[in-house]
């Protein structure tokens, strides 16, 4: 049995949940409120110590467990246990690829976007970075995020000039954090405009798949 710990309006859970949908696995949804603190609660600390979302418990016939409590492990751990669709690349060199595309989605894209919300929010004072330690606000940050952001559309729209997909010719990893990234970053209030025709063509062809729409 499979169950993803999960939060319905944050980005990176929605990583872990296109993944499962693209591979077509069958799991269980439990939803942990952020904005509630429920991370920081006792009852989720004991399943993910780090106090983050997603997190993916595996249990088999044998009722033996294991939780994965990041991206990172969900894709190896899914991309090992249900090869197809590969969303990791088949070749070595597409391997190489979306290894890299994906992670320019996060550090480019992703972190800068967390950046400029978790320093800027009310919300979210002293809780600039997740996890279970407080740290405090830089404004700095939220503004170089910004920043950031604005540069990510502009590399990504250049990237998908001619491509469907952000790596490798293949939907991946790289296209689903892109995905999920560009959507998000409307919380910071940048969004692609008219200079960004190539990321808007491909963002339009993604809708089209389930896993995105849903
Ligand atoms: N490395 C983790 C990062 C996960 C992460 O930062 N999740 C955020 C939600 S998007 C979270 O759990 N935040 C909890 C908090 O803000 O306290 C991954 O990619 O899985």
């Amino acid at each position: 049995m499979i169950t993803l710990y999960d939060c319905a309006s944050a980005p990176n859970p929605r990583r872990a949940r296109i993944l499962l949908a693209e591979k077509g696995v069958a799991h269980e949804t439990v939803q942990i409120d952020l904005r509630a603190g429920e991370q920081l609660a006792p009852a989720y600390r004991q399943i993910n110590p780090q106090c983050t979302v997603p997190a993916l418990r595996v249990v088999d016939e044998a009722g033996h467990g294991l939780v994965l409590t990041d991206n990172a492990a969900i894709t190896a751990y899914l991309e090992a246990r249900y090869p197809q669709p590969p969303m990791l690349g088949a070749s070595p060199a597409d391997k190489a690829e979306i290894a890299s595309w994906a992670w320019r989605m996060e550090f480019d894209g992703l972190m800068p976007i967390a950046e400029a919300l978790r320093n800027s929010s009310p919300a979210m004072v002293n809780r600039a970075l997740p996890g279970p330690i407080d740290y405090a606000q830089i404004p700095q940050l939220a503004e170089r995020g910004r920043q950031r952001v604005q540069r990510f559309f502009d590399e990504l729209n250049e990237r998908l000039a001619g491509r469907d997909f952000v790596a490798a010719g293949q939907m991946s990893v790289a296209d689903i954090t892109a995905v999920v990234a560009v959507d998000f970053a409307r919380i910071v209030k940048v969004k692609p405009d008219e200079r960004h025709s190539h990321l808007l063509r491909w963002r339009a062809a993604m809708a089209e798949r389930q896993s995105i729409a849903a």
